[in-house]
């Protein structure tokens, strides 16, 4: 299927992999991008050096275009943006923040560079500084999150911009897919689905979570401070609201997040641990390969649109 996006990032279908800290490492990336998508490795909070390894490894694995996602709130985010234009990166993508900084330099380099965006304000300024592309992500997206829907998100953010918009939150399969070309996206970004995938380094616990989560199993914390984020409902985020409440301070329960992330991604502690994943977590119920997850999609979708 040919779109804006597919002739921008010169990939095979529009499906684009979000850049999801801890779980979207190279292996993903990597597996994503062979099957003809987008992947992206998360930067997450990771250290500059861990980041320059992923790269480096991907590139060992795959010929194949990929991304790698800056989460802007990494206090190691300027030499992440240095990294990706040292290491040749052909796309990076942003979140938690406005990359307005780093835009001139990755342009200069041949960086196509697109923002995730929560707003149209925000889509507008990234149009003006440069961006290629935005993301449009509604509020149904799994982790760090904005108040709008994609339903009314995304339709709002084409009108308002020229360039490309991908579409995210909520979108798991080809009815998804096939919608948000409806509202007028060139592509989708899906986080939860590939979270399951079978190249995916999550734990098997945290897997196990989100095959078995229902539709309304997430919760958001952190609304207060300004920094919210989906995860599906468990002893963390019980404990976190709880904190929330009772007006804890935003850098004690921000470093409770990201620490307590690792805990579930890598240890598989699904208790204490915060296991971020979109509303659509309720529809996603087989780990596959991204390759068996992207023709699915794909054909159901081009039935939908026929
Ligand atoms: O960034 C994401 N999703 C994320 S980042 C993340 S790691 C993290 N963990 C705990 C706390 C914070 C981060 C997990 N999931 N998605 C893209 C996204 N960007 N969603 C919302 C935004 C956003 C929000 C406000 C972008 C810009 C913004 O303000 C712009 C400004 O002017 O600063």
């Amino acid at each position: 299927m040919k779109t804006k996006i597919t002739e921008l990032l010169g990939i095979e279908y529009p499906i684009i992999q979000g850049g999801m800290a801890w779980v979207a490492d190279y292996h993903l990336a990597a597996a994503v991008s062979e099957a003809g998508g987008l992947g992206i490795i998360g930067a997450g909070g990771a250290p500059a050096s861990f980041v320059r390894e992923q790269i480096q490894k991907a590139k060992e694995i795959t010929d194949k275009p990929f991304g790698v996602n800056v989460m802007l709130m990494n206090p190691e985010a300027d030499q992440i943006a240095q990294v990706i234009v040292e290491e040749g990166v052909k796309v990076v993508t942003t979140g938690a923040g406005n990359p307005g900084k780093y835009m001139a330099m990755w342009k200069e380099a041949g960086i196509k560079v697109i923002p995730v965006v929560a707003s149209v304000g925000l889509a507008k300024m990234m149009e003006r500084a440069g961006a290629d592309a935005v993301v449009a992500e509604g509020t149904e997206s799994g982790g760090h999150i904005g108040a709008a829907t994609t339903m009314t998100l995304v339709p709002q953010v084409v009108d308002a911009v020229s360039i490309p918009v991908i579409a995210a939150g909520g979108i798991a399969d080809g009815r998804g897919f096939a919608a948000a070309m409806m509202l007028g996206a060139e592509a989708v970004q899906m986080g939860t689905r590939f979270v399951v995938a079978k190249e995916s380094i999550v734990h098997e616990n945290y897997k196990k979570k989100v095959l078995a989560a229902k539709d309304i199993d997430s919760e958001v914390t952190g609304m207060t401070h300004g920094h919210p984020v989906r995860q599906i409902r468990n002893n963390m985020t019980r404990e976190y609201l709880k904190l929330e409440k009772a007006g804890a301070p935003f850098e004690e329960l921000e470093h409770l997040t990201l620490g307590a992330l690792r805990k579930a991604v890598v240890e598989g502690d699904v208790i204490n641990g915060t296991l971020m994943a979109g509303q659509i977590a309720g529809l996603v119920k087989k780990e596959q390969s991204c390759a068996e997850m992207i023709q699915e999609i794909m054909e159901q979708a081009e039935k939908l649109l026929k």
